[in-house]
């Protein structure tokens, strides 16, 4: 079953929307295999980012995603990887559809609340990135969160 990885950023931490967010990936009906409240040094941020390295908004982005605690995760699901993306919406909250999480909890691109992976290649490479194999609950066996 495919998996995603999925964060809640730190604007979303401070205010206070982890509980919403994790609902609406349960009531979806996605199975929860890791999650842990953690703080990113740089040098991570810099790896998560690389593909945007060379973009003018580098530096604020990377300094944004250090600004405080972010809740990482690891969904799994039917077609995870694209349903995350439809349920988190575009880019920038001002052109996500009412009814997705950026949509309904985000007003600004530079703090748009969740970051979910956008291909399997992504997915792979940033759960390898955030989560070492003992932390996750293992495919078949039934999470705390399902
Ligand atoms: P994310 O990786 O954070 O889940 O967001 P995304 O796939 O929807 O968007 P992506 O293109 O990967 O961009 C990563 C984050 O950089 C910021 N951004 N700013 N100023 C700009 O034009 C610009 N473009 C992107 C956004 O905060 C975006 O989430
Ligand atoms: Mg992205």
């Amino acid at each position: 079953m495919e998996q995603s990885f999925i964060m809640i950023k730190p604007d979303g931490v401070r205010r206070g929307l982890i509980a919403e967010i994790l609902t609406r990936f349960q009531q979806k009906g996605f199975t929860l295999r890791g999650a842990k409240l953690m703080q990113m040094e740089q040098a991570l941020a810099e790896q998560h980012y690389a593909e945007h390295k060379e973009r003018p908004f580098f530096p604020d982005l990377v300094e944004f995603i250090t600004s405080g605690p972010v809740f990482a995760m690891v969904w799994e699901g039917e077609g995870m990887i694209a349903e995350a993306r439809r349920l988190i919406g575009s880019t920038d909250p001002a052109e996500a559809a009412p009814g997705t999480i950026r949509g309904d909890l985000a007003v600004k691109k530079s703090e748009n609340v969740i970051h979910g992976s956008d291909s399997p290649e992504s997915a792979e490479r940033e759960i390898n990135l955030f989560f070492q194999k003992h932390e996750l609950i293992e495919t078949g066996k039934n999470s705390v969160i399902s």
